[in-house]
């Protein structure tokens, strides 16, 4: 599944101009009120950014991962918020309908999700099972033909705004292999939101708490129909989630060294741009060296990931994808920090948008797995190679 290259190109450069002319320009207005305006979600809509991963059959555009991990590098160069809004619908929220659900669900929900009609979350992490996902507590009981659910799920990216949750319960005892995913549709009875979380970084954002007290769901919602599966799709819909975030991650790291370079031209100190000091392009260029190398790591992973056989597991190539994870996300922490330091004291300064983005990418080193699990991943692999 991929999109013919001219075409690609095509809907690339529609993009590159939309984030330069729609988004960068909307950024103030996106961090003071912390909420994406309307209109530019339609925007998107009508841009087919929520079907990016989605194949055409279904009504999206049906990218392939290389090309995901380009759109996703061109969404980092704007303020984390927007990609955001369609980030669940293009991937943890939708895969593992589309990596392991029936035709009857796929058909169900897919072209819902690829027109935006319908935002869909993942909700695996709760307040006791965060990096040990295979911990999770919230249980789904057999009653008849339904499942009751209950428990709690944690920081759940686009909650307020979902239609619908990818939702890990324990439907079996305690291994993994007692898990299932089941397609939760919002709204049910017994099914509340928690108040917003009040992040550090990121605004616009909208993550809760997702509260499940017997909620009641037809055992035909479990993805693939067969329980008992729910972790191995999580683990699916994450390896392929990590190399979007590793491409995010160089597309944020591209803006904050364009904000630094764009900075040490024009400010003086001494009598002449800081820019022509050495010890601050020593900082510039150690930030494009790395981006660079982030950037060809991420690209080459994601021709690896396409290469392999659709919905089959390749360790190498999960464990490639905590690579790209790991390196990128710490990459751009470095050139945040940087970025602040080229800025000197007006780093630190709200008005200069360094200091936001500082904050932003703090992110990208927690979610879809901490830089600690992309080592665990990495070094059991390397451990069980022979
Ligand atoms: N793809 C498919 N299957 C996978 C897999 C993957 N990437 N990784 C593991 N599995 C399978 C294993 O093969 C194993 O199956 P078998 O029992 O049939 O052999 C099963 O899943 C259990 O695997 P494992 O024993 O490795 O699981 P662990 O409990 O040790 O957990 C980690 C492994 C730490 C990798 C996992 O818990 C993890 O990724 N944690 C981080 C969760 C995360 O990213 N949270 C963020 C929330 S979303 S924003």
């Amino acid at each position: 599944m991929s999109l013919d290259q001219e075409t690609f190109y095509l809907l690339k450069s529609t993009l590159q101009r939309f984030i330069q002319e729609r988004l960068v320009p909307a950024e103030n207005d996106v961090e003071e009120h912390d909420k994406v305006p309307d209109d530019i979600v339609d925007d998107m809509k009508e841009l087919g950014l929520f079907g990016l991963s989605i194949p055409e059959e279904y009504g999206g555009i049906g990218l392939n991962m290389a090309q995901e991990c380009e759109v996703a590098y061109e969404l980092g160069r704007t303020a984390l918020a927007f990609r955001s809004v369609v980030g669940t619908n293009i991937g943890i929220g939708s895969q593992g309908i589309l990596m392991d659900g029936t035709p009857e669900q796929k058909a169900e929900y897919l072209p819902r999700i690829a027109s935006g009609e319908l935002i869909v979350s993942f909700a695996l992490t709760e307040p006791d099972a965060g990096s040990d996902a295979a911990a999770i507590k919230t249980r789904a009981v057999l009653d008849g033909v339904d499942y009751l659910i209950s428990g709690t799920k944690r920081f759940i990216t686009n909650a307020p705004r979902a239609g619908a949750f990818t939702l890990m319960a324990r439907t079996g005892g305690a291994e993994a292999s007692g898990i299932s995913a089941f397609v939760v549709p919002a709204g049910l009875p017994g099914l509340t939101l928690g108040k917003p979380d009040r992040k550090m970084g990121q605004r616009g954002t909208k993550t809760c708490d997702v509260n499940l007290d017997n909620v009641r769901v037809p055992a035909a919602n479990i993805i693939g129909g067969t329980p008992g599966k729910g972790f191995k799709t999580a683990m699916k819909v994450l390896d392929r989630g990590r190399l979007h975030i590793s491409a995010l991650a160089c597309g944020m790291a591209h803006r904050i060294l364009g904000e630094s370079i764009a900075y040490a031209q024009q400010r003086k100190q001494f009598g002449q741009r800081i820019g022509d000091f050495q010890l601050v392009q020593a900082m510039l260029a150690d930030s494009q060296a790395e981006l660079l190398a982030g950037w060809s790591l991420v690209q080459s992973v994601a021709h690896r990931y396409d290469a392999k056989v659709s919905g089959a597991r390749d360790p190498e190539v999960s464990m490639q994808a905590s690579c790209a994870k790991m390196f990128t996300t710490e990459m751009v922490g470095r050139v945040a920090d940087r970025g602040v330091q080229i800025h000197g004291g007006s780093g630190y300064i709200n008005e200069y948008k360094v200091e936001r983005f500082y904050r932003d990418v703090r992110l990208l080193r927690l979610y879809e797995g901490t830089t600690q699990i992309q080592q665990l991943v990495i070094g059991k692999q390397l451990m069980q190679s022979a």
